[in-house]
């Protein structure tokens, strides 16, 4: 045990970012203010319950802030270096690992020194959390970027509980076998008692991995893994992610917020009808793939008169290279459209590459006929959510790709392979001539099941879960694994 232990927290979630954005005021001061995301929503009350702290990172190259509180919450800042930027963060998580969990859409880069970087970040991650630890405590780290850190912080601490939640899939064994340190990665994350994924087939792969890359046994969820004079048993199962329904749906409901879709729609010009996209600029987004059929639906006119695709696709990753040839093919292509099939007075296509205020996101999802959710892959999904807790009207449809952890949820959608441009037509224009009582089954089942299933859920399952595994190691005696 570290002697520079502080042993405070009960509670300690571990994120690569903190759930807060830096703000410089007029006079140079920092502030921060809370990003109010689902995994903020969900996890606040326990946070506040147990006095529990977030470690993370502040977004920006330079020093650590160090602890600090914004809104009430126990937050500790790490520093990232220029290098470790590049290295860790653009390169081994979002140049290496990001396409490599995503089935390859993009080439992955391996490259040893940003595999340095990456064990160099984890292990400071799993430090700090060592010493905010109480004896005892429940850890909870989350994703792709810090999957090491289950294992450096077993090293350093053998009495706190880990539970960790992989965010996007976990590939099949053939592509995840191409990472040169697959072995680490698997034995990093199995210094966990709990692993959480977003579907079971990413379970499932994991248990494949685990079998193959480091020789384990696995029977169902649980992992045996073999320790000096006993073994641990490891659960690997599915808790989909969801969103905070309640809210989302409060927000839409309110007449600010209503009164901004029907502006939305008034600015459209009487549009025949609304296509909307809503994505991080991502090549797993399938936005490449939902143009082409769309521009192609625009030639055969199958989707009637002035048809318009209203697509957000926020600023991510921009310093990557994959992101700005992206960004370029986007661009060619919505121009294309809009040169060809636009007049005076109507386009087609109307791309914003903007982030927007959450209040414009709900307006936006009450001003769509059809929502597209196309990714190529993806983990869970929430926009798909997000649409359907909006829609208090029971109102319009979804196109939901089948690569997506929301697919296994929401039957209700038009399920689609978005490699199947024929296909992709051929659903657009099925979801947009539902008639309204189909829409609204459709509809009220989803709703349903977002509603019940939301993201206090998922925390609750998950912490539950986590409590109730057996912690520690279990003498090798008491029964056999097949
Ligand atoms: C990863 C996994 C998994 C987008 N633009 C704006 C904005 N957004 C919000 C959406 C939604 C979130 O960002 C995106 O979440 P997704 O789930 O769709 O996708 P990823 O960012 O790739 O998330 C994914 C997720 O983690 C959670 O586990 O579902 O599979 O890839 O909430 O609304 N929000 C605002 N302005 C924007 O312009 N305010």
């Amino acid at each position: 045990m570290s002697s520079k232990q502080k042993s405070e927290h009960d509670f300690v979630v571990v994120a690569s970012r903190l759930p807060v954005d830096r703000i410089e005021d007029a006079d140079g001061r920092t502030t921060w203010r809370t990003s109010p995301g689902g995994l903020v929503t969900a996890l606040e009350p326990v946070m506040r319950e147990t006095g529990g702290v977030w470690i993370g990172w502040s977004g920006d190259a330079g020093p650590a802030p160090g602890a600090f509180e914004a809104d009430g919450l126990h937050l500790i800042g790490l520093g990232l270096s220029d290098t470790e930027v590049t290295h860790f963060y653009e390169g081994f998580c979002n140049a290496t690992l990001w396409p490599l969990y995503h089935d390859v859409i993009a080439p992955p880069q391996f490259h040893r020194r940003w595999w340095e970087a990456y064990v160099t970040v984890n292990r400071r991650f799993a430090q700090a959390t060592a010493e905010q630890a109480a004896p005892g405590a429940t850890v909870w780290v989350h994703d792709y970027q810090l999957q090491l850190v289950p294992r450096m912080l077993r090293e350093l601490r053998d009495d706190v509980r880990i539970g960790f939640f992989n965010h996007i899939p976990f590939p099949g064994y053939e592509i995840f076998a191409q990472l040169p340190w697959r072995r680490q990665v698997v034995e990093g994350l199995l210094g966990a008692d709990l692993l959480g994924f977003q579907r079971r087939a990413d379970a499932t792969n994991f248990g494949r991995a685990c079998r193959r890359a480091v020789g384990l046994t696995t029977r169902g969820s649980t992992v045996r893994v073999p320790e000096p004079g006993g073994h641990r048993e490891i659960q690997a199962a599915a808790f989909p992610i969801s969103i905070d329904a309640k809210g989302l749906e409060e927000m839409a409901r309110r007449d600010d917020v209503r009164k901004r879709s029907w502006q939305i729609r008034e600015a459209l010009e009487e549009p025949g009808l609304v296509l909307l996209g809503v994505d991080r600029l991502d090549y797993t987004k399938g936005i490449l793939h939902r143009l082409r059929a769309y521009g192609e639906l625009l030639a055969d006119g199958r989707l009637g008169p002035r048809v318009v695709l209203v697509q957000v696709a926020s600023p991510s990753r921009e310093r990557v290279e994959a992101y700005q040839t992206l960004r370029d093919e986007v661009e060619v292509m919505v121009g294309r459209i809009n040169g060809q099939y636009g007049e005076v007075g109507y386009s087609p296509v109307h791309y914003l590459h903007q982030s927007y205020p959450r209040e414009e996101m709900a307006a936006l999802y009450l001003a769509g006929d059809v929502m597209l959710v196309t990714p190529l892959r993806d983990g869970m999904n929430l926009v798909a959510k997000e649409y359907v807790a909006s829609r208090f009207d029971e109102g319009g449809t979804l196109v939901l790709s089948e690569f997506t952890g929301a697919a296994d949820e929401l039957a209700g959608a038009f399920l689609v392979n978005p490699h199947d441009i024929e296909g992709l037509k051929d659903t657009i224009v099925r979801a947009a001539r539902t008639g309204p009582a189909e829409a609204r089954r459709r509809m009220r089942a989803m709703r349903r099941r977002v509603r019940e299933h939301d993201v206090a859920r998922w925390a609750a399952d998950f912490l539950d879960t986590l409590r109730r595994v057996p912690a520690g190691d279990q003498p090798d005696a008491e029964r056999e694994i097949s």
